[in-house]
């Protein structure tokens, strides 16, 4: 049987999904989207699913973009089918009622940088080299990155990287805000742990509220969005995690939020 081409781990509700091509450096063809898609139906129908980490296998890649050798020879209508599907199956990540991390290990290009861009955030390594380089293959990108990118990091410096198609390092990227967090690479799978712990540990409901809150809010005039926050903020009082968390720090010991 051969490899998946998403391969799925656990722990405490977290689940880690790692994109596995790394002889193409993770570009994503249809088949790895087809089974990203499949994945990610699964997850979404799971009500003890906690987050979502997602990374790309070995030491050098995240992602470096769609496969360019599936895409060369495609019409007009085929890369239509091809960005529909990548755009769907970003869309359901993006969906998911609980945060979804991008763990940036290497290359993040192209539709790789898209991808991570559909995540609630992400972390990289200081190795990660960023940009939206489809210029130098005479396209635009076509998995978002024309809109997700200037929403990250503002329009002029989305404009730079996608006509310039110039690369940038994790440094660079920690400062214009496409990533939250750069460690050394030798510390980036400590990081996955410590974001396993800390996510997988914190009040489900009130995690899954404040994503609902910020993603829903976004689009909102400001009032409607504080009148979302004050409905979701009060519902947390009807279930039984705030009376456990509040009691737990009154009796100083550590939460236990039921899973
Ligand atoms: N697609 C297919 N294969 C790839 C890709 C890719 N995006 N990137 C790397 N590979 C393959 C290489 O062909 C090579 O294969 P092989 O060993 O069989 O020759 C293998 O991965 C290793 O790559 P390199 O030998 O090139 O490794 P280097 O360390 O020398 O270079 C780079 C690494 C800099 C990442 C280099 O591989 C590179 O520039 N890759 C392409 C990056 C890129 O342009 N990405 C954007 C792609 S376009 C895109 O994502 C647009 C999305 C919108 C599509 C719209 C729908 C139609």
């Amino acid at each position: 049987m051969s490899e998946a081409l998403v391969s799925v781990s656990e722990h405490s509700g977290v689940v880690r999904l790692t994109l596995n091509r790394p002889k193409a450096l993770n570009a994503l063809n249809s088949e790895l989207l087809g089974e990203l898609e499949r994945v990610l139906d699964d997850l979404a129908a799971r009500d003890d699913l906690r987050a979502v980490l997602i990374t790309g296998a070995g030491d050098k890649s995240f992602v470096a973009g769609a496969d360019i050798a599936e895409m060369r020879d495609k019409s007009p209508d085929e890369a239509r089918d091809f960005a529909s599907q990548a755009l769907a199956t970003f869309k359901r990540l993006e969906r998911l009622p609980v945060p979804v991390v991008a763990l940036v290990n290497g290359f993040c290009l192209g539709g790789g940088c898209e991808l991570a861009l559909a995540c609630d955030w992400a972390v990289a390594s200081d190795n990660a080299l960023f940009g939206q380089p489809e210029v130098l293959l005479g396209v635009i990108p076509g998995f978002g990155g024309t809109q997700r990118l200037p929403r990250r990091i503002g329009p002029a410096m989305a404009l730079d990287l996608i006509t310039t198609g110039r690369k940038i390092d994790a440094q660079e990227a920690l400062r214009v805000g496409l990533v939250n967090r750069m460690v050394p690479q030798a510390e980036l799978e400590t990081l996955a742990e410590e974001l396993t712990r800390q996510l997988g540990a914190n009040g489900p409901q009130a995690i899954r509220a404040a994503k609902q809150a910020i993603h829903a809010g976004q689009g909102q005039h400001l009032d409607s969005a504080l009148a979302l926050e004050t409905s979701l903020f009060a519902l947390g009082f009807a279930g039984p995690e705030q009376r456990e968390g509040m009691s737990a720090f009154l009796d100083k010991r550590p939460p236990d939020f039921q899973r």
